[in-house]
């Protein structure tokens, strides 16, 4: 990012203000970012202040005010995205990467966004969920002409409702969000709001699913639903961040669903509420504690919750198969065969023939760290704990909770240290076989079992 050269544009953009919009033939120049890491939220450098947002792996697209309009400039192009280090995809996304930077906006703002193809198909943005002229809903042939590959569009409507919105193409739809083109868009209130509670963590992120082969680079796009690659903002675990947090923090976590399937997020060791969705703040007498929620397609969920409980708390979706990388889903299950018998014949054939799968698949975390896989492969199960392999892979990061974490540092504070004594631990001493339990027969209850029926008094009735 060039800020500089960006606040300098901005700046000749103040002084050209009042000038009509013809002659306004300069767009804000496109602000590009590659790197993966989570940038620091964009504090507004103008307009009213808000509280920004983090998003997970990814960054917010600066601004420039023009007249009183908060003009962005979002450019769609072929970008590469590491989902992990070492395992790089070919994909389409926004401004250097996918998803593309995070948009935020207040309440009531005017916004222009101008956005230029540079993809080798057409295209359009759809801003879902907002409250806008039907001529801004960017659907492609229903709303407006595609935007052709090198052309540049114009979006411009106000930012009606505050909430947590998404954005992506309504052309070419299949291929073009397989590829990765899709972008978080936040409206924060203008003011103190009833149902809208201020917090001290903000973060975002997007859920993607993608098919790519072992060894290869490019998407598969006719994929319907046996996709590989689970991500959080187009990373895998352990290429996710983790959302580092003071203890007693209220944290807000904003997620959006563009895959083909469902994902039922679950946070270990708090209860939150869902204090938002795309259609807006839920009223809190609609609000019950949950440790999981379900965020299906084309959905946005807001998580609130209070972080008391100190420590590495896991955080990720419940589908077992959406925190694991590639694998083949027609690999026979060997629990319990006996193949002593087979191997050494195998052995004459196949020289490294191995034995896998008879107890469990647990091992292939660290078999896979000694085994040969295709260059550019996400292994199936990877991510190292203190106490072992993680043996997770896609969807699954970690909520890092400290007493010691400084207010407003997002920087990750290391494993946790657990208190002396306090870790699960193996007790001495063998374990003899269970007791027999004796199943009671109705013979053995002559009679006695007590069936009375409690009729509600009108006193206890309430
Ligand atoms: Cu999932």
């Amino acid at each position: 990012m060039n800020r500089r050269n960006f606040f300098a544009g901005a700046a000749t953009a103040v002084a050209a203000a009042g000038v009509s919009r013809v002659s306004m033939a300069a767009l804000p120049e496109p602000v590009s970012q590659s790197s993966t890491a989570t940038a620091p939220p964009l504090v507004p450098p103008n307009g009213r202040p808000y509280n920004p947002v983090v998003t997970l792996n990814g960054w917010t697209l600066p601004w420039r005010m023009n007249a009183g309009v908060k003009e962005f400039h979002l450019v769609a192009a072929p970008v590469v995205r590491e989902m992990a280090p070492g395992f790089k995809v070919n994909m389409w996304g926004y401004n250097g990467q996918s998803p593309g930077p995070t948009i935020e906006v207040v309440e009531g703002d005017r916004v222009r966004i101008y956005v230029t193809n540079r993809l080798p198909e057409h295209t359009t943005v759809h801003w879902h969920g907002q409250r806008l002229p039907n001529s801004m809903d960017g659907v492609g042939g229903i709303t407006q002409p595609h935007i052709p590959p090198g052309k540049t569009f114009v979006y411009e409507f106000t930012a009606r409702r505050p909430g947590t919105f998404m954005y992506h193409p309504h052309a070419d739809e299949m291929v073009q969000m397989a590829m990765g083109m899709m972008g978080f868009w936040v409206t924060h209130p203008k003011e103190s709001h009833p149902l809208i509670d201020p917090v001290q963590r903000d973060f975002c992120f997007l859920l993607g699913s993608f098919d790519v082969e072992p060894g290869s680079a490019t998407p598969k796009v006719n994929t319907m639903t046996d996709f590989n690659i689970w991500s959080f903002n187009s990373r895998v675990f352990p290429g996710i961040d983790t959302l580092n947090v003071r203890r007693g923090d209220r944290v807000r976590i904003r997620v959006g669903n563009l895959t083909m399937t469902n994902h039922p997020i679950h946070i270990h060791g708090h209860e939150f509420e869902v204090t938002g969705t795309d259609g807006g703040p839920v009223p809190r007498t609609a609000r019950w504690p949950e440790v999981s929620v379900d965020v299906a397609v084309g959905q946005m969920r807001q998580m609130e919750f209070i972080a008391d409980e100190e420590g590495d708390w896991s955080l990720h979706c419940h589908k077992a198969h959406h925190t694991m990388g590639p694998m083949g889903h027609e690999v026979p299950t060997m629990i319990g065969v006996d193949q002593k018998g087979v191997v050494e014949k195998i052995r004459k054939l196949v020289p490294d023939y191995m034995v896998m799968g008879d107890k469990g698949m647990a091992d292939m975390g660290e078999m896979e760290m000694e085994m040969p896989i295709p260059d550019n492969t996400m292994p199936m199960m990877t991510g190292a704990g203190p106490f072992g392999s993680a043996e997770m892979g896609g969807m699954f990061t970690l909520l890092k909770v400290r007493r010691d974490q400084k207010p407003g540092d997002l920087r990750d504070p290391g494993w946790f240290k657990h208190p002396a004594g306090t870790v699960a631990r193996e007790v001495p001493g063998a374990v003899g076989p269970p007791a027999t339990r004796k199943a009671p027969s109705a013979k053995d209850d002559n009679g006695k079992t007590d069936a009375s029926v409690r009729k509600p008094s009108s006193a206890h009735n309430h």
